[in-house]
């Protein structure tokens, strides 16, 4: 049984229309044939692949990722019913909706959901401030109960994320309208220039205590952009300057990830990798996280008639 419950159960967000560029779509199927990763010694399990139906890009693209999120949703809330170790796989970042849309109506009657989100980008735009109209520019924004109605209800209609459990660590490319929402709202935002002076290390620690702190548990929605380019170059949307890559995995190895529920890995384009570097980075990523992933241990309180009580 203890070999079982290690499984890291996949769920694949085959999506890439609401980014950039074509391209994101594509990570799904490479890691499912990635050498690397059936070389890893990852106990994997792949779960549902969901896969978007054809629509337009930019604002276009706004129907399907609705019906895209809805039923990610559906499959990741299933998932963690089910105390799985669960990963995602994207797709372009705004398979995030649909993730932890998910995850936190799934947990709705145990306590409200922590969430790290690592990115060069703030990804907290509306409909109405995006200048591109690329929805993975807004999946932050939805999940605090901003924009699109159809959006903001994917899973139910409460909000998603509650300012003070959310931490972004990396960011350093934004625009003033969404930078506005985020620090009007509160959230805490480790700028590239804070991981910088603090390094990643300290500021990880710091990250982990906020979304771990009166919620039941965290998500983490890793954008591989934020790392530096040279350690992840099969991105879209490059930035300079970002996270060192080794030194964020170094961190992870002593974070207390007792409190983790679910990780999703996101806008990893293939087709523009560089000797397979992001492909391997993406599965020292689930390596790190997964050995010390307690996830089945966590005992999650649920909300009786009386107060608290821990189910097992
Ligand atoms: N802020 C820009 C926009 O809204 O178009 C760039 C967003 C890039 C988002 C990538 C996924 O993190
Ligand atoms: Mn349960
Ligand atoms: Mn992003
Ligand atoms: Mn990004």
């Amino acid at each position: 049984i203890a070999q079982r419950l290690k499984k890291v159960h996949i769920i694949g967000a085959a999506n890439g229309n609401a980014g950039h560029q074509a391209g994101c779509e594509e990570a799904v199927q490479a890691m499912r044939n990635s050498a690397i990763l059936k070389a890893s010694t990852l106990d994997i399990e792949w779960g549902k692949i969901i896969k978007p139906r054809p629509s337009g890009t930019s604002l276009a693209a706004l129907p399907g990722v609705i019906e895209f999120s809805r039923r990610l949703a559906t499959a990741t809330a299933e998932a963690v019913r089910q105390h799985r170790r669960l990963l995602v796989i994207g797709g372009d970042h705004s398979c995030a909706i649909g993730t932890w849309s998910g995850v936190a109506s799934a947990l709705r009657d145990h306590g409200p959901l922590g969430l790290i989100w690592v990115d060069a980008h703030l990804d907290s735009h509306t409909p109405d401030t995006s200048d591109t109209g690329n929805i993975h520019g807004m999946p932050v924004a939805h999940l605090l109960g901003h924009g699109n109605a159809m959006l903001r209800h994917v899973g139910d209609p409460n909000r998603k994320i509650l300012p003070q459990h959310l931490a972004f660590v990396g960011i350093r490319s934004y625009e003033p309208a969404e930078q506005r929402l985020v620090e009007a709202s509160g959230v805490r935002v480790f700028y590239m220039d804070e991981v910088n002076a603090r390094g990643i290390n300290d500021v990880m620690q710091e990250a982990v205590d906020i979304v771990s702190s009166g919620t039941v548990g965290f998500g983490m929605s890793i954008d591989i952009d934020g790392f530096r380019i040279e350690d992840a170059p099969a991105v879209g949307t490059p930035v300079d300057g970002g996270i060192d890559a080794p030194q964020f995995i170094n961190a992870v190895n002593h974070l207390d990830l007792s409190k983790l529920i679910a990780t999703e890995i996101v806008e990893f384009l293939p087709r523009f990798d560089k000797d397979n570097k992001s492909e391997r980075l993406v599965v020292s990523l689930i390596e790190s996280i997964h050995a010390r992933f307690q996830r089945v241990n966590v005992a999650m309180p649920v909300r009786t008639q009386t107060g608290w009580m821990n189910r097992v």
